[in-house]
């Protein structure tokens, strides 16, 4: 219990949100002196950015990164009540297409007021300003709160390298941070699949944003999030992207809903080939449940040292477990890592020590007996399958952890 209290402080301690700055830019200038840069220039007063008073005018800063935006400050003056502020990673719309920040996260509420603070709570690239009407409004200064989102790394693959005249097109480069090397998939002639292009994050994630740099307009690419390879990764949950900014070269989709996994899969539905000169993924890291014990012990000395010195055996109930324990488990020391899972002999039938039912499995059929004083154990390579193993084998062990 130590252990998980100390846990608890070291993630609640916060790192403190930085002010961003970026480039801006707004509909239109209503003097050369008004122009969108008076909102970042660090004085709260006059000059002031400003747009001419016509329908659809806004105000835009790009961050140039994805940024969870904790608060934004507004000076101003005029006509804010008839004014919508957008937060997101597309520019389709001028931006109108991200969401709203709901008036209930700004105070004080709009009036004659000259400093606004909003919560908004968001994450994305692009802060937006916008009026539908034709109303005055001016931005002295926007002061802006956050922190960068980690940009993902991973080990690439794709369905089949397309050999060019000079070189071969690697899935690798589609994340080497260059933007002239692309990553060329072809169609598995073999299997006549779609091409597809996947990266494994080695470990699960809350995946906000996808931006992808190609020269395919990627209308019929489609992606998968999750954590089974199956199928190249089409057996995941698809991502509804819901944008795909046709303004410069990045296209940028956002999953609504947001999706967790370890695979992240481009499959082009329609075309022989899939270009991707660049991806770059945003998200934050899950915690794993799990802890690998490289130590040698037989199921009842790994269960008494798991609940002696972490919480118990581990349980795998889904495929987010499933991944968290292939992750573990592939750096043990022996072949196999014990689970906990247990065939009661009495009772005729598998239970997780923990008390859970047995419902979600990867058992390799050809390895699955059932006898007394048996457990589960998973390998530590190939496919993480599950074995039915005697008790006093001694195999390195996973335990659950206090997340
Ligand atoms: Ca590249």
């Amino acid at each position: 219990m130590f252990w998980c209290l100390m846990f608890i402080s070291l993630i609640g301690s916060h790192v403190a949100d930085e002010i961003l700055n970026g480039k801006t830019s707004q509909s239109t200038d209503f003097k050369d002196n008004r122009n969108s840069d008076k909102a970042v220039d660090g004085k709260k007063k006059s000059p002031c950015a400003r747009t001419k008073a016509l329908e659809n005018s806004w105000w835009r800063i790009d961050l140039e990164g994805v940024y969870n935006i904790s608060s934004v400050i507004f000076y101003t003056w005029g006509q804010w009540d008839k004014v919508q502020i957008y937060i997101g990673n597309s520019r389709e719309n001028n931006g109108t297409n991200n969401l709203m920040v709901q008036a209930s996260r700004c105070s004080p509420k709009p009036a004659n007021t000259k400093v606004i603070t909003c919560k908004p709570n968001l994450s994305g690239r692009y802060v937006t300003v916008f009026s539908r009407e034709k109303i005055t409004f001016s931005l002295c200064e926007v002061e802006i709160y956050g922190s960068k989102k980690e940009k993902l790394s991973g080990i690439t693959s794709q369905s089949t390298d397309k050999q060019l005249s000079d070189s071969t097109s690697y899935s690798a480069n589609a994340v080497d941070g260059d933007v002239n090397t692309c990553a060329d998939a072809m169609a598995d002639t073999e299997h006549h699949e779609n091409p597809w292009w996947r990266i494994d994050l080695e470990g699960v994630y809350d995946i906000s944003a996808i931006e992808i740099q190609s020269e395919d307009d990627l209308h019929d690419v489609e992606i998968y999030i999750r954590n089974s390879r199956e199928n190249n990764g089409t057996k995941n949950s698809m991502c509804t992207a819901n944008k795909i900014d046709k303004e410069g070269f990045w296209k940028i989709f956002d999953c609504n809903p947001s999706l967790a996994g370890r695979y992240v899969t481009l499959v082009s539905r329609n075309s022989t080939s899939l270009t991707l000169c660049e991806v770059e993924i945003y998200g934050s890291k899950r915690e794993s449940p799990f802890l690998l014990i490289k130590k040698k012990k037989n199921w009842e000395g790994a269960l008494n040292y798991c609940r002696e010195k972490h919480m118990d055996l581990a349980s795998i109930l889904n495929d987010e477990d499933q991944a968290w324990a292939e992750l573990e488990a592939r750096d043990a020391n022996t072949p196999f890592v014990w689970l906990g899972l247990r065939y009661t002999c009495t009772l005729g039938f598998w239970f997780w020590i923990e008390d859970h039912v047995l419902k979600f499995n990867r058992w390799d059929v050809k390895n699955k007996t059932e006898g007394c004083d048996t457990s589960c154990a998973m390998q530590r390579t190939e496919d993480h399958l599950w074995y039915t193993k005697p008790d006093n084998q001694k195999f390195n062990f996973l335990c659950a952890t206090c997340t």
